[in-house]
């Protein structure tokens, strides 16, 4: 159990309404006691669980009073660290935030890691780390679905199918362990039948949560998608209109973008990371090569790719080599500059023909966008990239491994039955898949990788 009083800007940095300094710990309260003076009528006594405050921080040392606030006194153990919690709300001002957080450092309180508060709450057994990992995918969410995925997370969904899971195990290990102990008692040993039939019943619980788990992973990382093509076809001014912002630059120079550009946007739901590249052609610029070669990555890296070709010309080498290049990928080929007259001629490349899906567009007026999204979805759905469908459970990788890995024990253990291996065995591969929804919930993690996950949190969290 943490001992020490964390304390820490809990709202974002910058100018706001209002800005939250939040402390926690056996100290929050003697110390806000210590720094804050109430308006007349007021106490500082807690006779309730929670209770708000009107006042003003004083700085003990100079005796200045530099915040008007109103303090949120919290006892624990119900509230978010279960332990007390002090948030006092300032005017949203940076400097006088962090002043404010400077006396309360200087009378006792230590700075908070990053994601400290919510590790308290882990530690004190208020969440398992399923909930903590979902708060901070929660805060991350750029889609309707992850929200929620999350939320039922937060709110304990997915810990519960992993409890009924373990709780099934363990009762089956208790089974299975006492024919080892007490092999000649009459105590009624479980077949090996019946063992199997309990196996395939917790093999079906693992699968219905791994069902989702491709799912789950899109949602948490997004689907790839390369914008490829020879320089000056409109590959920045693609991205700009699916993103509908100037955000990379665009000239009518080739050679314009340098670097691979990333950003998300979703179509109906579907988180997408665009990536639009340097046109892939022979030159002898240093830093356009580079370009060139991380451009050439995307291509290999990417789910879905855009190829991007200038309509109001004919198909160069270029095109045709970056057709052939990207003849075994899932690619769009998207014809730009439809408002040109067009030059381009279909039967000049068999490549082109066969291909499927063509998209016609006018990255400049704005035309074939809205197909091209609808394409770009069909194709996601179509290929399995993402299915859309059931109710998404999982979407941490960590916890999908671990998930994995039990499952896997338990087809050992069911080898074993079937082999006829005795007792021991059985119950061995049990333990081990038990061990890993162990380590999914936290109950059995090491201290590494405990810190490792709340580091990813934001300050004040
Ligand atoms: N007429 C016309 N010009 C376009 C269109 N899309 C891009 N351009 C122009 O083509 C040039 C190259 O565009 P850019 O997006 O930088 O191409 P990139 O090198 O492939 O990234 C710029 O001058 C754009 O304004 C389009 O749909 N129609
Ligand atoms: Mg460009």
């Amino acid at each position: 159990m943490p001992e020490d009083t964390i304390a820490a800007i809990s709202t974002p940095l910058g100018q706001g309404g209002i800005g939250i300094v939040r402390i926690s710990g056996t100290q929050a309260f003697p110390i806000t006691q210590k720094i804050f003076f109430l308006s007349k009528k007021n106490t500082f006594k807690i006779e309730k669980k929670r209770k708000i405050l009107y006042g003003f921080i004083r700085d003990p040392k100079t005796g200045n009073t530099v915040e008007e606030v109103l303090v949120s006194l919290m006892k624990g153990p119900k509230t978010y660290t279960r332990e007390d919690i002090a948030e006092i709300n300032c005017h949203g001002g940076f400097l006088s935030l962090r002043r404010v957080l400077e006396i309360i450092l200087r009378c006792g309180a230590r700075l908070a890691e990053p994601g400290e508060f919510t590790k308290r709450a882990f530690l004190n057994g208020r969440i398992d780390l399923i909930q903590a990992e979902a708060i901070a995918d929660f805060i991350r969410s750029k889609t309707e679905r992850s929200l929620q995925m999350s939320f039922r997370q937060i709110k304990g969904g997915l810990s519960k199918e992993i409890d009924g899971l373990k709780q099934g195990l363990k009762r089956l290990i208790a089974q299975v362990e006492a024919g080892i102990d007490h092999p000649e008692d009459d105590i009624k040993k479980i077949s090996k039948k019946e063992i199997g039939k309990e196996l395939k019943k917790l093999d079906k619980g693992f699968s219905d949560i791994l069902g989702t788990a491709d799912d789950g992973k899109v949602l948490r990382e997004g689907i790839k998608i390369g914008i490829i093509g020879r320089p000056n076809v409109g590959k920045s001014s693609l991205l700009n209109r699916l993103l509908d912002e100037d955000r990379a630059i665009v000239t009518h120079i080739p050679g314009t973008t340098r670097d691979t550009l990333e950003e998300e946007i979703n179509i109906n739901g579907i988180p997408l990371i665009i990536i639009d590249t340097a046109g892939i052609r022979d030159t002898k610029d240093f830093i356009e090569k580079e370009g060139v070669s991380r451009s050439r990555k995307v291509l290999s890296d990417s789910d879905l790719l855009l190829l991007v070709i200038d309509g109001s010309e004919r198909l160069t080498a270029e095109d045709k080599k970056l057709l052939e290049l990207t003849k075994s990928k899932k690619v769009v080929i998207v014809i730009n500059k439809v408002d040109l007259e067009k030059n381009i001629c279909y039967n000049e490349s068999l490549c082109l023909l066969k291909r499927m899906d063509i998209v016609q567009i006018s990255a400049l007026k704005n035309l074939g966008i809205e197909a091209l999204k609808k394409k770009i979805r069909d194709i996601i759905l179509k290929c399995g990239l993402f299915s859309g469908g059931k109710e998404i459970k999982i979407s941490n990788i960590r916890q999908i491994e671990l998930l994995r890995k039990g499952k896997e024990f338990l087809s050992k253990a069911n080898e074993a039955v079937v082999q006829g291996l005795s007792e021991e065995f059985i119950s061995h591969d049990l333990i081990l898949c038990l061990e890993s929804l162990e380590q999914i919930t936290g109950k059995l993690v090491r201290e590494n990788i405990i810190e490792e996950i709340f580091s990813q949190f934001c300050l004040g969290k």
